[in-house]
């Protein structure tokens, strides 16, 4: 499904077979547009990615307009439910982080928030 004006032509990634099944993954959480699972090489004790289930062009966050306003919300409510989730690992906060693009070291081309807790983080990071 895609929003007005949205046409998402990019090419899908892994993170669509997450979410058809094609690809087991630890989820944690999810609802009708959102999935949230378990990040195969965790920097931290814990790290949970969440993801959209309905891409709907956020290949990456410098894609997002106005209209992504409430899926974008909904992640960022999902990421402070997690970061407070003990039994997943979290302590007092996580790092609750977006890479987008190139020079933010994103490696998949669905937009995706990354939960790491469980320690101390530095900053800045690398
Ligand atoms: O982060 C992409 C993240 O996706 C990276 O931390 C690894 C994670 N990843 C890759 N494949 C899988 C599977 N199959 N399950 C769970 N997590 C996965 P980026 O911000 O794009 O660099």
């Amino acid at each position: 499904m895609l929003g007005a004006g949205v046409r998402d032509t990019d090419p899908p990634t892994l993170f669509d077979k997450i979410i058809s099944g094609e690809i087991p993954a630890a989820i944690v959480k999810q609802d009708d547009k959102m999935m949230a699972f378990k990040d195969i090489n965790p920097a931290g004790p814990a790290h949970v990615l969440i993801i959209p289930k309905d891409r709907n062009g956020l290949t990456r966050l410098g894609k997002a307009s106005v209209e992504h306003k409430e899926i974008l919300g909904h992640l960022m409510v999902t990421a402070a439910e997690i970061s407070n989730d003990k039994s997943l690992g979290f302590g007092d906060g996580a790092r609750i982080v977006v890479n987008d693009g190139p020079d933010g070291g994103q490696e998949v081309m669905h937009l995706h928030v990354h939960v790491i807790g469980g320690r101390a983080m530095q900053w800045p990071p690398g």
